[in-house]
């Protein structure tokens, strides 16, 4: 595992050397462009619903490099688009969803955008319904402890769903068993238009795992660096057998829930405002600058090399056959 001292000591990562730093940048910055894009073609008409992961991108792809890609199983959400793209997953396949069309891998079209799957990433499909992907973690976790491999099962959700039954029954049956899971809660104080205050009486949501019998981490979801290191200690408690880690990430949803909501309607438009000034994206280009790690001119490629790649996908998708009228119904009721 290289330590990254090549440039600055403090910001000597385990794990993370600078080439790695700069991907994670890359990723973020890919989120953000394929995001933007996404949102856009909804307002277009072309892309008929949208979520997106636009202030999460630090904590989703900061979290993503923690894991093993492709042998941890992963139990995302829809506000997840960074994550699969930190995990491994590309601007083509996405997509693909975003226009359901007909070589999708995650349903071949037929689900709901911004709900991921993909078996060689281990990125597990999951419902609408709001922390279902909590239990389903918790009996991947089981499953990987029976087999004795040495992985984990992390689910992601929001505040919100950590009011669900399925987050108090999932993390509890974790604890007692002693899971290599993670339960990563993306805090951005609201679900849809309900506000945390309304939603627990409680500041932090990882105060909660105190009774369930496992660590409760807070963790600046705006620092990628931070909630990696926050993952990768989590992860090495797991695989040592020590139980699953609840871990909550402080982040802030730039947008509106969804292209469907309009947050005008119950969200001050200051406090949107500085949540935008606090902006992860710009200020991990501008820490990596600052270490020697970035400098401008490859800060601007990296830009025109995501953009390139997101117009090379929509054009893809665009091109791509439509699903066929004659399965429509495959999957929906059994045979
Ligand atoms: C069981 C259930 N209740 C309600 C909904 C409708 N719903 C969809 S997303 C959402 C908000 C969830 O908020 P949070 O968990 O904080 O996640 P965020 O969207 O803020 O990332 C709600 C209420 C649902 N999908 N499932
Ligand atoms: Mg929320």
């Amino acid at each position: 595992m290289a330590i990254s001292t090549r440039h600055q000591p403090e910001l000597s990562v385990i794990g993370l050397d600078s080439d790695a730093l700069v991907d994670l940048y890359r990723r973020m910055l890919l989120s953000r462009t394929l995001d933007i894009r996404a949102w856009t073609l909804s307002r277009q008409g072309r892309a008929h619903f949208v979520i997106t992961s636009r202030g999460h991108e630090a904590a989703e792809v900061g979290s993503a490099f923690a894991l093993a890609r492709g042998r941890d199983w992963v139990c995302p959400y829809y506000r997840n688009l960074a994550l699969v793209l930190g995990i491994g997953m590309t601007a083509r396949e996405v997509m693909l969803t975003i226009f359901a069309k007909a070589p999708d891998r995650s349903s071949g079209g037929r689900q709901l955008p911004m709900h991921f799957s993909h078996p060689k990433w281990r990125i597990v499909s999951g419902s609408s319904v709001v922390s279902t992907q909590i239990p389903h973690a918790v009996g991947l976790a089981l499953s990987a402890k029976l087999s004795g491999e040495d992985i984990v099962a992390i689910a992601y959700f929001g505040e919100g769903g950590s009011s669900k039954g399925d987050f108090h029954e999932g993390l509890n049956f974790a604890a007692v068993h002693r899971l290599p899971a993670i339960f990563f809660c993306e805090n951005n104080g609201y679900a849809i238009s309900v506000p945390q205050q309304k939603q627990m009486a409680i500041q932090d949501v990882a105060s909660r795992a105190a009774a369930y019998g496992m660590p409760g981490v807070v963790v600046d979801g705006n620092d990628p660096i931070a909630v990696y290191e926050a993952v990768r200690a989590a992860r090495a408690r797991a695989v040592a057998g020590e139980g699953p880690t609840l871990i909550e990430a402080k982040v802030a949803r730039f947008t509106a829930h969804s292209s469907d909501d309009d947050d005008r309607l119950y969200r001050p438009r200051e406090e949107v405002e500085a949540a935008l000034a606090r902006d992860p994206i710009p200020a991990f280009g501008r820490r990596l600058i600052e270490l020697g790690i970035l400098d401008e001119t490859r800060d601007r490629e990296l830009q025109a090399q995501v953009t390139a790649e997101v117009d090379e996908a929509v054009e893809y998708a665009d091109a791509a056959p439509e699903p066929d009228a004659s399965d429509l119904l495959t999957h929906v009721f059994a045979e």
